[in-house]
């Protein structure tokens, strides 16, 4: 593991560190590999049932380090298709597929792509002095990684056009009366509650709260008949678990159930 992300694993939570301060975590290509490298042991390793997603210093990140971007006049223009194809596009795939819940701790300002990788998490804490930033058409881009996507499906597309337009920074407070995160907690409880919600989430059965990924995220473009069918089919997946049977033993045998996430 590279030092631009920091991943230590404890107590079934994965926690993994945005770590270069200096430039509020902007994203490079050494960054978005550690990252995916990171993600992808989540997928598959048994100790790990829930990510924690944060950043170092005072920033969460800022999306795309704009040092890589720099051009001279003369110089040929750049096609960002091919970063947003081969880094940012596969990142929010690979954290929406991911089979376990991706919890977001965001400590301070997400801008740009930052902010969307957030939005791309499962659940959203952020301390009361974050804030988000669709930064993009400060810099003549359009909103990426999802953002486009993610906003006007939150918060809805009078809220999306404001805040990709204006580009103006989005207190937390007003993150979470939009509905594009869970909550707002004190700074300095920050650290303290989102490790104590990845602990709890990590202890529950992981096989449904993957499975429960699947069908929420389906949910906003499917009709109730398909939503219906992929409900069967995924319960039916549930019902398979391990986590099942054990649930309904402890039920009925009057005692606290004993979660292996399978
Ligand atoms: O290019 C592609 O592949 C396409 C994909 C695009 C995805 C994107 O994310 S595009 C959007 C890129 N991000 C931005 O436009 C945000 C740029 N940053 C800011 O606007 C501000 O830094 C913030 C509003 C986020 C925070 O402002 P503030 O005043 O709290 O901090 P600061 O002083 O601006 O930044 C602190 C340091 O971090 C500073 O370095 P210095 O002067 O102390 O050495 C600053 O340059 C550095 N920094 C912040 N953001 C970036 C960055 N360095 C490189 N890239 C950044 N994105």
């Amino acid at each position: 593991m590279t030092n631009s992300i920091l991943a230590v694993v404890a107590d079934g939570v994965q926690t993994i560190t945005l770590n270069r301060p200096d430039k509020l975590n902007a994203f490079n290509p050494e960054m978005h590999a550690a990252l995916r490298a990171a993600l992808n042991e989540a997928v598959h390793s048994e100790d790990i049932r829930c990510v924690l997603l944060t950043g170092a210093g005072r920033g969460f990140c800022a999306g795309q380090d704009l040092s890589e971007r720099e051009m001279k006049a003369g110089d040929a223009p750049r096609d960002l298709s091919t970063t947003i194809e081969a880094y940012y596009n596969p990142l929010v795939k690979a954290m929406r597929a991911l089979p376990k819940p991706i919890v977001c701790a965001v400590n301070g300002v997400a801008a740009g792509a930052g902010a969307n990788i957030a939005l791309a998490c499962d659940i959203v804490l952020a301390a009361r002095s974050a804030s988000f930033l669709q930064a993009f058409a400060r810099i003549g881009l359009i909103p990426d990684s999802g953002g486009t996507w993610f906003l006007p499906h939150l918060a809805g597309t009078a809220r999306a056009m404001g805040l990709a337009m204006l580009a103006e920074k989005l207190p937390a407070e007003d993150a979470a009366r939009m509905g594009l995160i869970w909550k707002v907690v004190e700074d300095a409880e920050l650290a303290h509650e989102a490790g104590a919600l990845c602990r709890q989430l990590a202890a529950q059965p992981t096989v449904a709260l993957g499975l429960m990924k699947q069908a929420i995220y389906a949910a906003v473009n499917n009709t109730l008949e398909e939503q219906l069918a992929l409900e069967a089919k995924l319960q039916r997946e549930a019902g398979w678990s391990d986590d099942y049977r054990e649930a309904v033993a402890a039920f009925l045998e009057k005692r606290k159930p004993r979660f292996k996430g399978r």
